[in-house]
């Protein structure tokens, strides 16, 4: 994400570049990131993009605004998606939206795809922060079927990024951290086995347990460099 571009979060929402065979959109345009929803129901997913350190320019009311989006959904059911963009001030009033979609079925003509839509704008002066917002409606069927992708917020300045303050730290230091390596036995066969190993058992009772921590490989001695290194600990 660079100063110029900013692109809704994906979060909660499953990603993936396939749809099941049945509810694939037949479409020219190469998705990359499709956003959909599985279970039935209504859903939201929201980004706040944070524009106030170009606040001055903004101010002279000469900051345009692209959103842009492929929005569709599933056959003939009207299952959509609806995305939005909201201009807060800084103390979070709106002062103007402007809305994509929702692409219904009947703009599909009872398709399966995704239809491009777009909006542009000046953003209103005193705009702070850009509530994106996109909202999944289910109709019918087994699971929502509304479909997003290529998202993309795009201001005509360049914003800088924020400047982050963290807050002091009020967690004291570690003297010592002492790390005891237990191998050649399966988690299973000790966590819970109070009978034969009661000790451990007792420990873990009383403190925490990493329950998604792996192992990274076989043998065991990449496993006592891999937790040291500053790459990813999350396996
Ligand atoms: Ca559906």
């Amino acid at each position: 994400m660079d100063h110029h571009r900013r692109r809704a979060e994906r979060g909660v929402l499953r990603r993936g570049r396939r749809l099941p065979d049945q509810e694939r959109p037949r479409t020219s345009h190469p998705r990359q990131e499709l956003l959909r929803r599985r279970a039935t129901g209504n859903a939201g997913l929201n980004q706040n993009v944070d524009v106030s350190s170009t606040a001055s320019v903004i101010d002279t009311g000469q900051v345009g605004y692209h959103l842009s989006g492929w929005l569709g959904g599933y056959a003939s059911q009207n299952d959509r998606v609806t995305l939005s963009g909201t201009f807060l001030d800084g103390s979070g009033h709106t002062l103007g939206t402007t809305t994509l979609g929702p692409v219904t079925n009947t703009d599909r003509a009872n398709t399966t795809k995704l239809l491009s839509r777009t909006a542009s704008g000046n953003l209103p002066t005193r705009t702070r922060t850009i509530k994106v917002a996109l909202a999944f409606t289910w109709s019918g069927g087994s699971t929502t079927d509304g479909y997003a992708d290529d998202l993309s917020l795009t201001l005509s300045t360049p914003v800088p990024a924020p400047v982050l303050s963290p807050p002091p730290s009020t967690v004291p230091r570690y003297d010592h951290v002492f790390v005891v390596y237990m191998e050649n036995e399966n988690y299973k066969d000790i966590i819970g086995n109070t009978a034969q190993a009661p000790h451990i058992n007792k420990l873990a009772n009383a403190n925490t347990v990493l329950t998604q921590s792996y192992a990274t490989s076989h043998p065991s001695d990449p496993n006592y460099v891999w937790p040291w290194q500053r790459a990813d600990c999350t396996g």
